[in-house]
């Protein structure tokens, strides 16, 4: 039976009132790494640190909330109470000692219950633990290249370009070439430009570095799930911004050995010595 307009419009809006009341991580998206119609919610978190920038995302939600709520009902107490009919004869005061240092204080605490979770975030996106994996990317106007260093033992050693498929979905989110890494591996990027600043963003990831042209900026990952995560170029960098891009495939230390394999047979052919050059 098809569905009245009616019916369709307060199913949406329960599922929006779902995604509101449910944390990100449990709400499980229809697919795992990419938005979907009427997503109300983040997308789905598969890295520690995304997972704590979800529930930092929340507790400022709700604390944002609370102050908003406590400064609305101090406005409808003065408009009651203070009001030229209840209140004819106005007080002069222009000092509260009290007040004051409670005005004072109590921001301070509010900031201080920001910054805590705020910098221990911080501390894992800037630490800089032994990587499993080093990926270079290189972000060009405009698509992406990926280079897999010989550190990577005999199997590294290829660059490859990462345009945007337009007959592949979800649209204009799919790539021709993916990024590809390991499961549960700490995965590093080193993320640059050879032209002018793009940014390599992944939102299930937690993460957003900028590649800037003659810097060579370093992020670090490990999802815990295998799936394919997209991203897009995250800094307006011309004509085609929209259409650079990102995808990683999460597979199995398995798969990952067998696509390596491959990859380099793959992309051996290319020749990548300028593309390489104008990134160093
Ligand atoms: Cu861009």
């Amino acid at each position: 039976m098809r569905k009245t307009q009616a019916q369709h419009w307060s199913l949406r809006g329960a599922a929006a009132l779902g995604a509101l009341l449910v944390p990100s991580s449990i709400a499980l998206a229809a697919g795992i790494g990419q938005p979907e119609p009427w997503q109300m919610d983040r997308q789905v978190a598969v890295t520690a640190e995304a997972h704590d920038l979800h529930v930092f995302e929340n507790w400022l939600h709700w604390l944002a909330f609370g102050i908003s709520l406590f400064v609305l009902a101090l406005i409808v107490y003065v408009i009651f109470k203070f009001n030229e009919k209840a209140n004819p004869t106005p007080s002069r005061t222009t000092h509260n000692t009290m007040i004051e240092v409670a005005w004072t204080i109590i921001p301070v605490l509010i900031l201080v219950a920001v910054a805590i979770p705020s910098f221990r975030t911080l501390r894992t996106q800037l630490s800089d633990p032994k990587a499993d994996v080093l990926v270079k990317v290189i972000g060009h106007a405009w698509y992406w290249s990926y280079e897999y260093p010989t550190s990577e033992g005999d199997k590294g050693g290829f660059t490859f370009d990462a345009n945007v498929d337009e007959d592949k979905q979800p649209k204009l989110l799919a790539t021709d070439n993916d990024m590809v890494v390991p499961v549960g591996k700490i995965v590093k990027v080193q993320v640059t430009s050879g032209d002018v600043i793009h940014s390599w963003a992944i939102p299930s990831f937690g993460g957003k570095i900028d590649a800037i042209p003659g810097r060579l900026n370093q992020w670090w990952f490990k999802a815990d799930r295998e799936g394919t995560y997209h991203g897009q170029c995250s800094e307006l960098c011309g004509a085609r911004h929209a259409y650079m891009p990102i995808t990683v495939r999460v597979v199995s230390e398995q798969a990952y050995a067998e696509w390596l394999t491959e990859a380099k047979t793959k992309f051996a052919a290319i020749d990548n010595g300028s593309r390489l050059a104008d990134a160093r």
